[in-house]
This record gives structure tokens, sequence and C-alpha cells, in this order.
């Protein structure tokens, strides 16, 4: 048997992040992880994640952003390695886009800054892009990307370095609250007893908590790297992160800046997965649909394909987070679903995590997460199961 204090399931951005502010508040912490951290099967992988302040999503997403910058570059100056280069942000769309108009909203309330660009002015400033006449974009300064395989191994670097235990290529079987804790069962034998446990699992959530299951909804998303036809347009100098919005598609995507191609893909919905381990590769259809929103908006991007790489979106209806403490049983803290925009907050999750395992509160806003608006109360009640 192990005892901690604190059991942190998932290794992947959040539950890295967690383990990592709690080993170094000086507790005992035990982290799991099915695969190894910084593995491809899940929500937190491809080279790059796209980082930004003005939140279209909501503007009051915002203080927490403001935390996660900061966390970010701590986390540099702690490892010595570059997790997140800022190369501006282009968020475009067509006349009443939901992205320009929440991203606007959130600068001016905010005071961020900002420049509204015409589709003219976009394909001055930046030549790869061709968007129609009357389309209208939002350039943010502070925009840019992450690199998340990076970000979690220096979690779990830094977590191990401050005491943390880190269990890797190992299941969870089971949790189970007890009169001291919350007992974690592990595949190998292992019983872990923990004052509090953070459950970070992902696309993995309902595994652990069934009652979850009819709020989630996995989604395969295909990422693809494509070589541009003008390459010198593609440089991290010449051309921001971006995401467009059009009537068919949102599209997101990144400079070349490995030289492994324009990294680009849909934001919205792809086909429903029935379980996080029916994943499987991208195919011509995927390519297809990149390629769609490529050819009418960033021609130049539009030339041989390099690799395709899936990934899962875990979205709740509203498309906000589920961060909290779990409702039948506070020592129970849940942390993952974030619906495909998640990647950007986890430094400063893992803040918010430790908080709520620790103290069962944390000053950060996190109201807009609370899990009460997807579980009525009989579905929380058996949710610990
Ligand atoms: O994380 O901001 C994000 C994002 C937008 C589109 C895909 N990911």
């Amino acid at each position: 048997m192990v005892i901690c204090d604190v059991a942190v399931i998932g290794l992947g951005a959040m539950g890295s992040a967690a383990a990592y502010h709690l080993a170094r508040r000086g507790k005992r912490v035990v982290g799991i992880e099915q695969f190894e951290p910084g593995h491809d099967r899940g929500s937190s992988h491809g080279e790059s994640r796209i980082i930004r302040l003005a939140y279209f999503e909501h503007p009051s997403y915002v203080p927490l952003l403001r935390r996660a910058y900061a966390l970010w570059r701590d986390l540099e100056r702690a490892s010595g390695e570059a997790v997140m280069t800022i190369t501006g942000i282009l968020e475009a769309g067509h006349p009443g886009s939901a992205v320009v108009e929440g991203s606007l909203s959130a600068s001016k309330i905010h005071d961020l800054t900002h420049e509204v660009l015409d589709a003219r002015e976009i394909g001055r400033r930046f030549p790869a892009f061709r968007l129609p006449e009357g389309w209208s974009g939002v350039f943010q300064p502070d925009g840019g990307f992450l690199r998340p395989e990076l970000a979690i191994r220096l979690h779990c670097a830094g977590a191990r370095a401050a005491g943390a235990d880190l269990r890797v290529n190992t299941r969870v079987l089971g949790i189970e609250p007890t009169g001291a804790g919350v007992r974690v069962v592990l595949d190998d034998g292992t019983i872990v007893e923990a004052g509090a446990v953070v459950v970070a699992t992902g696309a993995w959530m309902a595994d652990l908590m069934p009652s979850l299951t009819p709020h989630l909804r996995l989604t395969r998303q295909v990422l693809g790297w494509f070589e541009p036809r003008q390459p010198e347009l593609f440089a991290s100098a010449r051309f921001p992160v971006f995401i467009v919005e059009s009537e068919q598609d949102a599209i997101y995507g990144f400079p070349d800046f490995k030289g492994t191609g324009v990294k680009a893909a849909s934001h919205m919905a792809g086909e429903v997965l029935t379980s996080a381990y029916a994943q499987r590769p991208g195919d011509a259809a995927d390519e297809a649909r990149i390629r769609d929103s490529l050819e009418r908006l960033i021609p130049a991007a539009n030339g041989p394909l390099r690799r395709m790489q899936p990934c899962i979106y875990t979205r709740t209806l509203d498309e906000d987070f589920v961060v909290d403490l779990h409702p039948g049983d506070p020592r129970i803290v849940v942390a993952s679903p974030c619906s495909g925009h998640g990647f950007k907050f986890s430094s400063a999750m893992g803040e918010v995590l430790a908080d709520l395992a620790l103290k069962g509160g944390t000053d950060h806003d996190i109201s807009r997460f609370r899990i009460d608006r997807l579980l009525d109360q009989g579905g929380a009640r058996s949710a610990a199961a």
C-alpha cells in the first residue's frame, strides 16, 4: 500500500500540471498515467497548441489566461526550455462570425491590445490569406503556440524532481471513497490511499465516472501537416497562428515553425467516438475536409500532405470545461473535459487543481466550470463509484 496526500489520475495536460504544483508545495503526490507522458492517444499532443488572450468563447476566461501565460513563462525559467512562442494570432471570419465578434468583445471588455483588419488588409499583412471581400479579423499580438508534449514532460520532470512518485504505463481500475480518504486501485495490484484524488483522465473520464457519460461527447478530430506551395509565406515571422470561421467550417492552424509543414485542422465536431480506445488514423475524407478550407482561404498552404494525426475532443454540451469538486465527495476533484480548447490553460489549471485538492477551493474564478450544471443530484451521488 502507498499512502499520499493527493493521487493524480491521468498525467496529460491538466494532470501533469497538477502533480507539478502539488509536489512543489511539498505534498506527497502519486501520479498515474496509463501510457507514457506526452503520448498521442488523447487530447494533448500534435507538436503545437494555440495560446491566446482575447478569448472568443467568453471574456470570463481572460483572468485565468493571464495566469496561464505567467506560469508558462515560469515553467520555461525553471526548466531552461522554450515552451511558448508568441507569433500573434489572427481570428477571422465571415460577417457575423462568432469567433470574430467574441474575440472583439473580450478585447474590449479586458482592454486587450488588438487590431481589427478587413480582408484586404489581412491579405496585405499576411499574404498567405485569401479571404473573401466583406470578411474581417481581429489580430492579437499576444497569441501564439505552446509545445504540448514538451510541456507535459517538463511538468512531469518538475513533479518528480520535487518528490512526486509518478507511475506510467499503469492503469487505474477504480477509485473508492473510504472514511479516511480515497482508495485508488492500480492494475499492478498496488493500493494507493490518498487524502484527495484529482481525476484528469480526459477522454477516459467516463471510465472512472460513468455518471458523466451522458454529458460528454468524444469526437475524433484530425490534424494535418501540409507542405506549403510557397514556404516563404509560412515562417513564424510572416504568418500568425490563425482561426478562420467560414460558413462551412472553422479551421485553425500554425506557421511552419519546424519545417514539418503547415499544421491545420477543423475545430468543428468530428465523428463521435464510442470510446477513446476506438480512435483510428486520419484517412482521405479527413484530408479532404481540411484541404477544402485551405484551398478556399489559404491556398498556398494546400501542398502535399506530410502526415495526419488524430486527436480527441471531450466535449460538454456547452463547450465549457468541468473543473470542480465532485458533488458526491469533495475529496474527488474532477478536472478534465475541456471541449478541445483547454491545453493553453493547463499551467494555471495545475495551480487551481492543487488548491481544490488541498483546500477544497481556489481564489481563481472557476464558477463557469461547475459540474452541477451537468449533473442532476441523483447522478452526482452515484458518480464516485
Ligand atoms: O485551443 O484555442 C484553442 C483551439 C482553437 C481551435 C482549436 N484549438
